[in-house]
């Protein structure tokens, strides 16, 4: 197959909110610094959902959509030296290529090397996307679109795994438990004894109970407004629940008084505006500390009195958990295969690409953290 077409089965996102449907695609070889990975498994995450609703300022129909995935090297381009067919590889949406300003920064993760053309659904080199459909050219998504059995990403946004690593659970390190374990452990740096605020316990939630029961948090106080997160959240490290549908009072006002002014770290892993507020407002004066997890739609702002920074209070956000991802996510596949973090216990459904219809549905109905689909 190597240097022709490969025609495969992808899920085609035509028009925002509108069924995705099962194609046979044209997937181009790839070019210059380009890999062709044979996606095996992929998760769906609520940036997919959030981006196929049409609130993604990105967002560009048809797209190819899917970033959370593993897979294997079919084929690579000229010059590229870091994979080869066969190795096992995780795709990366926040690239590293280890030369750019961002990279060589020391102070973040995010990469500036091909993000001017993942944001508009085509490759580096010639602009153009690798797939089409009889002709039609599709746009890649993120610059992964692992919801396909082929995909062409740049050489930059592709991590090499341990082969011995099960693929149909490792996907996961594509997104939600790296955003959230690194959001405690890289962006926040949680120390033993603090207190920690959790907003929305899904996947990124419940990444960001176990890395900070891991950090030795004192308190993890877990916020949602469904009950039936409560017993899951316990596994994950959740200490306390509160409910603000429960409460009449703001939710900020509640967890300042349950801690004693507030806590010293929260994190907003849903993607509202108005709990960003509350997440900021329910931290200690002083110190506390808020990070930004959750992905607001186009057009949402926030707010609060600028006197709660004056008084201390930080606001931050992370990008992939803060985490570099062509180095370290090798190093969370080992930390997995040493038992050292949880995976299994995220994935509560496993269906086929051709199910990914219903695999959606299943995201929005509550009792799913992730879905993993056999490509
Ligand atoms: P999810 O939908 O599984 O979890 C959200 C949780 O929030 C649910 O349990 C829901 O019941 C709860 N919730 C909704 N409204 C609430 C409210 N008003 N108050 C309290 N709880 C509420 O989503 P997820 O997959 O865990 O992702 C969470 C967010 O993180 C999404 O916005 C996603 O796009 C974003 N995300 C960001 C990054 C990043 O790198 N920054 C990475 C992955 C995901
Ligand atoms: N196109 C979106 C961007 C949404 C966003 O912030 N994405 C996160 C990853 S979410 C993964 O589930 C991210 O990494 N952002 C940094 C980047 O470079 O995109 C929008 O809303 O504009
Ligand atoms: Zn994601």
């Amino acid at each position: 197959t190597q240097g022709k077409v490969i025609t495969c089965k992808a899920a085609v996102a035509y028009e925002a909110n509108k069924p995705l449907v099962i194609e046979d695609v044209e997937v181009a070889p790839p070019q210059a610094g380009e890999v062709r990975v044979q996606i095996l498994f992929t998760a769906l995450c609520h940036t997919d959902a959030y981006t196929w609703s049409g609130k993604d300022p990105e967002g560009l129909f048809p797209c190819i959509l899917g970033h959370e995935a593993a897979g294997i090297v079919e084929s690579v381009g000229e010059g590229v030296t870091e994979v080869q067919p066969g190795d096992h590889v995780i795709p990366c949406y926040q690239a590293e290529c280890k030369e750019c300003k961002f990279c060589k920064s020391g102070k973040t993760n995010l990469c500036g090397k091909i993000r001017g053309a993942t944001g508009f659904g085509v490759m580096m080199s010639d602009r153009k996307s690798r797939f089409s459909v009889r002709g039609t050219p599709i746009y890649h998504f993120m610059g992964t679109s692992t919801f396909s059995q082929y995909t062409v990403v740049h050489d930059v946004s592709v991590a090499k795994i341990d082969p011995k690593a099960p693929l149909e659970k490792v996907c996961l390190l594509g997104c939600g438990v790296p955003t959230g374990l690194g959001a405690v452990w890289n962006t926040a740096k949680v120390e033993a004894g603090s207190s920690v605020a959790i907003f929305g316990l899904g996947t990124v939630g419940l990444a960001v109970a176990e890395g900070a029961k891991a950090a030795g948090a004192s308190r993890i106080i877990g916020v949602d407004i469904d009950n039936r997160k409560l017993d899951r959240a316990k596994r994950f490290g959740v200490t306390e629940f509160v409910n603000p549908k429960e409460h009449e009072k703001p939710i900020q006002q509640v967890l300042v008084e349950m801690t004693d002014g507030g806590v010293d770290y929260s994190f907003e892993c849903i993607g509202n505006v108005s709990i960003m507020r509350a997440a900021l407002e329910c931290c200690h004066k002083g110190w506390g500390t808020s990070v930004i997890v959750g992905v607001a739609a186009s057009g949402q702002e926030m707010a609060t009195r600028p006197f709660q920074l004056v008084t201390g209070r930080v606001w931050k956000g992370t990008a992939f958990g803060g985490f570099k991802s062509r180095s370290q996510v090798p190093q969370l596949v080992d930390k997995y295969l040493k038992k050292e973090i949880k995976i299994d216990e995220y994935i509560t459904h496993n269906l086929t690409l051709e199910e990914i219809n219903k695999a959606f549905e299943l995201l929005h109905g509550g009792d799913c953290l992730r879905c993993v689909l056999k490509v």
